[in-house]
């Protein structure tokens, strides 16, 4: 079963002729793209330390003048797709953009989607459709697919924070592109809060928003509480995760990446169920040891506050809370939601 033909089996002639009509044999190459019992990954098990990024992030930032990068951002590429292809994992994209005071990242809007989670800074804010969005750490910002973005700052200290994209996806897709626009006005009130608390929507008098994306931010705060809150109630060894919804819908917040704040109790050892999507683990506050795979081919991080790193899918991933304590809180993205709708998964076995 295994012993194909190979290319070099066949008269170079006879593979001329069928290259000439843009035609391959598809015997060689079958074990390649349809490997035995493991997918192939390209993703390699990657870990970003802040504190060695961080000061290159701020160079940048004495090198290059916000008006000669319109988004002054360090990728985190993945050493396995190759650095150039900028992407952490087949639909994952990750930056580190650095905004200083009184600077302004103009606005434009793209087909990719993206958030971002603020890393460090106070002062900053993104404006989404119109709604000024305050940053302060831990906080997640959505900007959708088609909806205008620029981000200011009116602080005294550098805003980081981590942008996270389905750019390589959608690029992969021939379908990803912008449009440049004008300073964008702002609308009145603070539409971001109508969904300020979980199980609690506004009435049909009271605003309740018709727009595909309802709530373009998740202060911290709230999630942070929340994850204290579902830790009261579960197991000691129950994991503590919750996922970001569209109050709406009540499904994930966007159509290719999924997003989850995690809480890890002091000590917990927490073992992930394998999936086929890849994940980035981005560490809000404590410390987190990573396992990703076992045995020789496995790799173990030690995640500080603000480090990320990424795993890819079919791949066994255990995080442990480094502090017997203190309880420890990261922010997890994943492909979940693309991976379900195309109903991608692991074989059931035998
Ligand atoms: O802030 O709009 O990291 O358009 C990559 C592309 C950030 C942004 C990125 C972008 C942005």
């Amino acid at each position: 079963m295994n012993d194909l033909g190979r290319l070099e089996d066949l008269p170079p002639s006879y593979v001329e002729d069928l290259r000439a009509l843009n035609l391959v044999p598809l015997w060689p190459s079958l074990r390649g793209v349809l490997p035995p019992k493991v997918p192939t990954r390209r993703t390699c098990a990657t870990h970003w330390p802040y504190e060695s990024l961080r000061p290159l992030l701020l160079k940048a930032g004495e090198l290059t003048p916000i008006e000669k990068a319109e988004r002054r951002v360090l990728v985190l590429a993945n050493p396995g797709h190759g650095l150039e292809k900028m992407q952490a994992s087949p639909a994952i994209y990750l930056g580190m953009q650095l905004l200083l005071p009184g600077e302004w990242a103009p606005s434009h809007r793209h087909t990719p989607n993206a958030v971002r989670m603020v890393v460090e800074g106070d002062g900053a804010y993104t404006t989404v459709d119109g709604h000024r969005l305050p940053m302060s750490r831990g906080d997640l910002i959505l900007t959708p697919t088609g909806l205008w973005h620029e981000h200011g700052h009116d602080g005294t200290e550098p805003v980081v924070w981590l942008d996270v994209l389905d750019l390589p996806l959608v690029y992969y897709l021939e379908a990803s592109y912008h449009l440049n626009g004008q300073r964008q006005a702002v609308k009145p009130g603070a539409a971001e809060r109508r969904y300020a608390r979980g199980g609690l929507l506004p009435s049909p008098g009271g605003r309740r928003s018709t727009d595909a994306y309802p709530m373009l931010r998740y202060p911290w705060t709230e999630a942070r509480a929340a994850l204290l809150s579902l830790a009261a109630d579960l197991g000691d060894h129950d994991p503590v995760q919750l996922t970001y919804v569209n109050p709406e819908t009540g499904g994930p917040v966007q159509n290719i990446l999924g997003y989850h704040a995690l809480m890890l109790r002091p000590g917990q050892v927490l073992a992930l169920p394998v999936g086929s999507a890849a994940q980035v683990f981005h560490l809000i506050e404590g410390g987190v040891s990573v396992q990703v795979g076992e045995g020789p081919a496995g790799q173990a991080f030690t995640l500080a506050e603000a480090d990320t790193c990424c795993a890819p899918g079919y791949t066994a991933v255990t995080l442990r809370n480094a502090s017997i304590a203190e309880p420890a809180f990261l922010f997890v993205a994943d492909e979940g939601p693309l991976h379900e709708k195309l109903g991608v998964g692991p074989l059931p076995p035998a």
